[in-house]
């Protein structure tokens, strides 16, 4: 179908990981030959996708020179148009990173990790990349005992403190963006969800530099709602980036292709990033980023495949959140529920408490009873929400 096809205005990306992971697990070997990334630039190119995103070490899958692995993928990207938006740094496959990166309890791996960060910044400017993606899979323990936590934060912060301003002296106009997860690797990560991260990012010297790249998945292994987690990053203007994928709630880290999860929370992300949810704009322009696995029972041909799958799932949960706004029998759902009511201010302008102590129909002749007996219609908004993402209306 024509109208599921996607092109650069989506925005969609692919990290050279994604498709690029030859299916080792802890328990199996690669069920798939390595992938050259010059070769995914252009499947992904062919199959609509906008840009690739990159550790550091992805470039060199099959070219063991780095000069000549950057030379090779620059030519690529060229050859086909797609852009470098977003770079990050791998600090968790070698085993120097076993106790973490830029909180190691080991001084001499936390100076490693931040030059191995600081030379693959200098590249990420050098692509014209925007935003530099921190996953701190390392970072964390396995038991209390291990780590002193707040020391860690300490250094974490110090890491960043440096690497941002390293990236401003240079006017690299990069912004940051942690991307959390409860554990898996570490028993514990630090940073383990949005919030955590909120908070941290506070209190960093450029906090006004530094964002979050929630997945999707890590918000459900923690059992938390995504959409409330990215509407929160978004009412602080902290999305700065987000990976997309599919999870069946708290277990392993699944990878899933987006949407082959919970459905119906994809369906309301999807919503909230193109249509702004209730409030009607969308204030994420930023790139639509699939961080997936290829299942490992795939071969090639199913690695191609799924990539097509999470861009034409976008795609088509995009036309249902479209056509589920556009009902006017959901608009008169959302009046009947009150959701458009929250937009206006608890006080009218100007209003102070004194006005609010002086107003008997606030409280004194206030029927609480009587408001607590009227029955809200949720259920109706969710039920219309299911049969437009069904195809039913
Ligand atoms: C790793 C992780 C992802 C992160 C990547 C960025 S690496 O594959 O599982 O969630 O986004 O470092
Ligand atoms: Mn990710
Ligand atoms: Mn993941």
């Amino acid at each position: 179908m024509n109208n599921y096809v996607p092109g650069p205005e989506d925005k969609f990306t692919f990290g050279l990981w994604t498709v690029g992971w030859q299916a080792r697990d802890p328990f199996g070997d690669a069920t798939r030959p390595p992938l050259d990334p010059v070769e995914s630039v252009h499947r992904l190119a062919e199959l609509g996708a906008w840009g690739v995103t990159f550790h550091d070490d992805d470039l060199l899958a099959v070219e063991a020179d780095r000069d000549t692995a950057i030379k090779r993928f620059r030519a690529a990207l060229d050859e086909t148009g797609m852009v470098a938006p977003m770079l990050t740094t791998n600090l968790f496959t070698h085993p120097v990173f076993k106790d973490g990166a830029f909180t190691s309890n080991d001084r001499s791996v936390r100076r490693y990790a931040l030059r191995k960060t600081m030379r693959n910044l200098d590249l990420a400017a050098e692509l014209g990349a925007s935003t530099y993606v921190f996953w701190g899979g390392r970072e964390g323990s396995e038991t209390d005992a291990a780590k002193d936590v707040r020391a860690a934060l300490d250094r974490y912060r110090e890491g960043l403190d440096l690497l941002a301003q390293y990236s401003q002296d240079r006017g690299y106009g990069l912004r940051f963006a942690l991307e959390p997860k409860p554990n898996e690797p570490r028993g514990d990560i630090l940073l383990p969800t949005i919030g955590h991260a909120l908070g941290f990012i506070s209190t960093l010297e450029h906090a006004d530099l530094v964002g979050v790249n929630p997945e999707v998945g890590h918000e459900q292994m923690a059992n938390l709602n995504f959409v409330h987690g990215i509407s929160q990053a978004l009412w602080q203007d902290k999305l700065f980036h987000i990976d997309l994928n599919g999870q069946h709630g708290p277990k392993f880290d699944q990878d899933l292709v987006f949407g082959h999860g919970d459905l119906l929370s994809a369906f309301f992300l999807v919503d909230l990033l193109e249509n702004g949810g209730p409030q009607g704009v969308s204030p994420y322009q930023g790139p639509r980023h699939f961080d997936y696995k290829p299942g490992r029972t795939e071969d090639l041909t199913g690695v191609w495949a799924s990539a097509a799958d999470n861009m034409r799932t976008y795609l088509l949960l995009k036309e249902r959140a479209a056509a589920f706004r556009a009902d006017p029998e959901v608009q008169q759902a959302l009046q009947d529920s009150k959701v458009l009511e929250l937009q206006v201010p608890t006080l009218s302008p100007g209003e102070s408490y004194d006005d609010l102590l002086a107003d008997r129909s606030a409280f004194e002749d206030f029927d609480a009873d009587l408001v607590g007996e009227r029955g809200y219609g949720f259920g109706r908004l969710d039920q219309l929400a299911i049969e437009h993402l069904m195809g039913a209306r």
